[in-house]
């Protein structure tokens, strides 16, 4: 696999160089501070590859080239968004770029109760607690009609919860919950996050995969015209929240996907972290057999109870089986000669790094570790192969 690792821009915490010496050679990065929606220049993607380049790394895989929220509506402007998308497209494969993450989740790209969820060794973690989104759904957004897609003993629970609990760590969930939702430091008020669901009400999984489907129909020969591949990110968690419509959580997703648009250029970003959340996603199963559509690699690991809460484990003890995974990954990149870009997604806040503040999930020296640890299983695994 290319080691990469992701990187927010000359705002990150994380400078370059310390990317380069965890043993990359490629950055993930996007240009952050470009409205979703508007065009990315050749000017300004080459002023971003020009930094990364002098770091003596490349720049890897554009994550993500978003999606305006009227594309997966198909509201207002979403045609002249499309033209967008496109003209963004053709000028990344002019700057040489080949490889696009996005993702089609509507309002919220990923979603957890805690980001300061202390393992027993003193790093922190990310934390979905089922049990705290409920409370922060039904009591404190007070979505309408949310009480009916829970249970009635979850509920009642979830009332409890919220009542054990100090005014200052509601105030923390609340916040958390809300993280994943692009575009303010500050955080959204409970008006403008209902009105902002209110805008899907109308749509349902079906419909929001047919506007998928619309969208790569009209992008992916602009990608394959210039030789570059798309590749979706999974869901976050990988079922619908907040009443919001759902559709790449699961192996049919993927199925289903490939066969709207069947081109090359149509493809995965493998996040294992976020599939792997579901029992019943099989994962060394899913790379043997769509292996040929994988073009960017997350890798991660979350450990799940029968209560619907996890959390993000270590790199190699969580519940996704990390040798059989990177075993046929593996086989897959022999099989297409090729080596497939991975970064190490998301790691425990550890060491100095608990005194920093860093994207949630993106502290260095956590990711340092899960990166020093996946290398070396591969490493293992191709020996062992040989
Ligand atoms: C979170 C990430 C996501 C991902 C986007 C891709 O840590 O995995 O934010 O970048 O969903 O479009």
């Amino acid at each position: 696999m290319e080691y990469t690792m992701r990187w927010f821009g000359p705002n990150d915490p994380v400078p370059l160089q310390h990317i380069r010496q965890a043993g990359c050679t490629g950055v993930v990065t996007a240009l952050h501070h470009i409205p979703v929606g508007d065009v990315w220049t050749i000017d300004e993607i080459n002023k971003r590859k020009g930094l990364i380049e002098a770091a003596g790394m490349t720049w890897t895989v554009i994550e993500s080239l978003p999606v305006h929220e009227d594309i997966k509506k198909q509201t207002g402007n979403y045609q002249q968004y499309i033209e967008n998308y496109k003209e963004s497209l053709r000028n990344v494969a002019a700057c040489g770029l080949q490889v696009i993450t996005y993702n089609f989740m509507p309002i919220l790209d990923w979603v957890r109760t805690d980001i300061d969820y202390e393992m027993p060794d003193g790093s922190k973690a990310l934390f979905f607690e089922r049990l705290a989104f409920i409370a922060f759904d039904v009591f404190m957004l007070e979505r309408p009609g949310a009480e009916k897609e829970y249970t009635k003993e979850e509920l009642s629970d979830a009332g409890k919860y919220l009542d054990t609990i100090t005014p200052q760590k509601k105030e923390t969930l609340y916040r958390n919950a809300l993280l994943g939702l692009p575009g303010s430091n500050e955080p959204f008020t409970k008006e403008q996050v209902l009105a902002a669901l209110t805008t899907y009400h109308h749509i349902d999984a079906r419909q929001l995969k047919a506007h998928l489907f619309y969208f790569l129909q009209q992008v992916v020969p602009v990608a394959e015209a210039g030789g570059l591949k798309m590749a979706i990110h999974p869901d976050d968690p990988p079922y619908p929240v907040l009443g919001l419509p759902r559709i790449m959580s699961t192996e049919q997703d993927v199925k289903d996907l490939l066969q709207a648009v069947p081109s090359i250029a149509n493809g995965l970003c493998f996040c294992t972290g976020s599939f792997g959340v579901r029992p019943d996603n099989d994962l060394p199963g899913m790379v043997q057999r769509y292996g040929d559509h994988i073009h960017f690699i997350h890798l991660r690991a979350t450990k799940r109870d029968g209560a619907g809460n996890f959390f993000e484990a270590d790199h190699l003890t969580g519940d996704v089986d990390m040798y059989a995974v990177i075993k046929e990954l593996v086989l897959v990149m022999q099989k297409r000669k090729v080596n497939l870009p991975m970064r190490p997604d998301h790691g425990h806040q550890m060491l100095d790094d608990l005194k920093k503040t860093t994207y949630p999930g993106y502290s260095a020296i956590g990711r340092l570790r899960g990166l020093a640890e996946l290398r070396g299983l591969e490493l293992g695994i191709v020996r062992s192969l040989k």
